[in-house]
């Protein structure tokens, strides 16, 4: 095998799989959205010469992904891992293995980076723990060149049937010395960002994810980030990140993009630089973006919405003082505080959607009937609920790895049903409590009026509502027929 300076070009192939989660949204439609670190990896590896190819399982059957893989011959197969995935990620190695021989197989990604020990699985070669353009090339690039592994940071292989571990890899430092990767645009028409969006989902074209940063400096119990990125947070200039969405206008024709950044507005100058220069451009496409309550205000969103934010995604997770205290980084607002920052935004013209946790070990029937009263009185126009998961490597799992119920990783969703032992809650009820704060919340007089004031304020949404509504109604969530209660024409 020859590196880009050497001989013959190596034939990289990375895979995605992405199949098990399928229907197991909220509402019955799962995002697929694009495999950007993925596409990242590849863009970065051919500028060393390597031939990369990017293969997103979407809804092929693994035997077709694999014809697909196989075809393409490649001499390192990489794949990417996470929880809910690993069982396909092992699948597809061992089947990859089986047709080619010689073909090497990396994993990298959240649950591989969590749990090093799967490079002694015998389908695996090596693991890549931590971000990945750099620590794969100088893999590929030692193994090209014949120099040692322990030379090759951020790897984890095995040696004489021992697990070696090197130390993690430098971080990117200028994020505008990577190149903008290359996207599919076969994977960018099929991605859909379902629920309320604008454009919603039938007037989306070609859909993609952008992240201007890397990192996260809070450090929630429950949450993954810290596996791969850490504390730090590094920026792209608002610059380069205004320059890939005008790309991504021009070259794609890609009309709604999801940020994907951990925190959008963890450095609030920075994220308000980032959407006055998005603004100045006057792209044709509206995003949707992850922001932490604390610290968020009028003049963020109103900067966000004239960058043609249409939406902001918020992790409320739970008004119990337990996870408020314990679980979230910063410590949760409670119901009034969160609805005062709530109508802040909403004024500047953003939608609001808000992402809760239940099933922690501590919750009852008390909490979750209190949680499901305030979600019927928050401010927002559209949530999430999801059940609680301590993913490996996470301090979750650290303290609630006993009450795991089950071994399957396949489960580990946060969508499909709860993972964690409650000894007052079974798992049925915790399921019905999901559905009946849904219920509610959409039911709500509240949330119905709610629709009418926002329609009536920004008739931009209307089309948005009443399509978000249809859905919502097709899943038997919504029960009204809304659109003639609150006069939405349409
Ligand atoms: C965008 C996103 C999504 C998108 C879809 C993404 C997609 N392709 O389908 C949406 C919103 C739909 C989504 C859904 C889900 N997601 Co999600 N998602 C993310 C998010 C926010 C960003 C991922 C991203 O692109 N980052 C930017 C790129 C540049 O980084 P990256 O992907 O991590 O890749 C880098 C490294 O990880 C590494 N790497 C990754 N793969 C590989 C492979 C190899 C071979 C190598 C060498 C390196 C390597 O190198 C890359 C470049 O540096 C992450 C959190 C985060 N910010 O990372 C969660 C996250 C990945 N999601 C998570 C989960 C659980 C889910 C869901 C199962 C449930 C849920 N609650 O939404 C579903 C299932 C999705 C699916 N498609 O199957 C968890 C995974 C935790 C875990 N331990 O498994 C994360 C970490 C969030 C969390 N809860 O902590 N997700
Ligand atoms: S603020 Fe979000 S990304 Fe950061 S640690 Fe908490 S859950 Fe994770």
């Amino acid at each position: 095998m020859k590196n880009s300076q050497g001989i013959e070009t190596v034939r990289v192939c990375l895979l995605e799989p992405t199949a098990n989660v399928l229907g197991l949204c909220t509402y019955g439609a799962h995002n697929i959205l694009e495999p950007l670190g993925l596409e990242y990896i590849a863009t970065y590896l051919e500028r060393y010469g390597y031939e990369c190819a990017v293969i997103q399982q979407r809804c092929d059957p693994r035997e077709k992904v694999l014809a697909g893989i196989a075809a393409l011959k490649p001499s390192v197969l990489g794949i990417s891992a996470q929880t809910y995935n690993v069982g396909d990620a092992l699948w597809f190695a061992r089947a990859a293995k089986e047709e080619l021989p010689e073909v090497i197989v990396v994993l990298g990604g959240y649950h591989a980076a969590a749990v090093p020990e799967l490079a002694l699985e015998p389908e695996v070669d090596y693991v890549i723990v931590g971000e990945g353009e750099i620590a794969l090339e100088k893999l590929l690039a030692a193994i090209s060149n014949g120099r040692p592994l322990c030379e090759v940071p951020g790897l984890a292989y095995a040696e004489n049937g021992q697990l070696r571990e090197n130390p993690r890899c430098e971080r990117i430092r200028d994020l505008d010395s990577l190149p903008f990767p290359e996207r599919n645009p076969d994977i960018l028409r099929q991605c859909r960002m379902h629920g309320l969006m604008l454009p919603p989902p039938s007037q989306q074209t070609y859909v993609s994810m952008v992240t201007a940063t890397r990192g996260c400096p809070y450090s929630c119990t429950f949450c993954s980030s810290q596996i791969i990125w850490n504390h730090e947070i590094r920026q792209r200039s608002p610059r380069n990140v205004a320059d890939e969405l005008e790309w991504l206008s021009g070259t794609y024709s890609v009309n709604a993009v999801f940020f994907c950044d951990l925190t959008f507005n963890a450095d609030k100058r920075y994220a308000i630089a980032l959407c006055e220069e998005i603004a100045r451009r006057d792209v044709p496409i509206r995003f949707y973006a992850m922001c932490n309550l604390h610290g968020m205000d009028r003049e963020i969103a109103e900067a966000m919405a004239a960058a043609k934010c249409s939406k902001i995604g918020y992790g409320v997770e739970s008004f119990t003082d337990a996870v408020r205290t314990n679980m979230k980084a910063l410590g949760g607002m409670d119901l009034e505080h969160t609805n005062a920052v709530l109508d802040e935004v909403c004024a500047a013209g953003v939608l609001a959607k808000c992402y809760f946790i239940i099933g922690f070990p501590w919750e009852t029937r008390e909490t979750l009937t209190q949680l499901r009263e305030d979600v019927a009185i928050l401010h927002a126009d559209e949530i999430k609920v999801t059940f609680y998961v301590p993913f490996p490597g996470t301090r979750g799992y650290e303290l609630h790895r006993s009450y795991l119920i089950t071994d399957d990783w396949s489960k580990f969703t946060t969508l499909s049903e709860p993972v964690v032992r409650n000894d007052d809650v079974s798992s049925d009820e915790l399921k019905q409590f999901r559905q009946s704060i849904f219920d509610r919340f959409y039911n709500s007089t509240a949330w119905l009026e709610r629709v009418r004031w926002r329609t009536m304020q920004f008739p931009q949404y209307a089309e948005a509502f009443i399509e978000f509504q249809s859905f919502l109604r097709s899943q038997g969530i919504l029960r009204a027929n809304v659109n003639d209660d609150v006069g939405i024409s349409g």
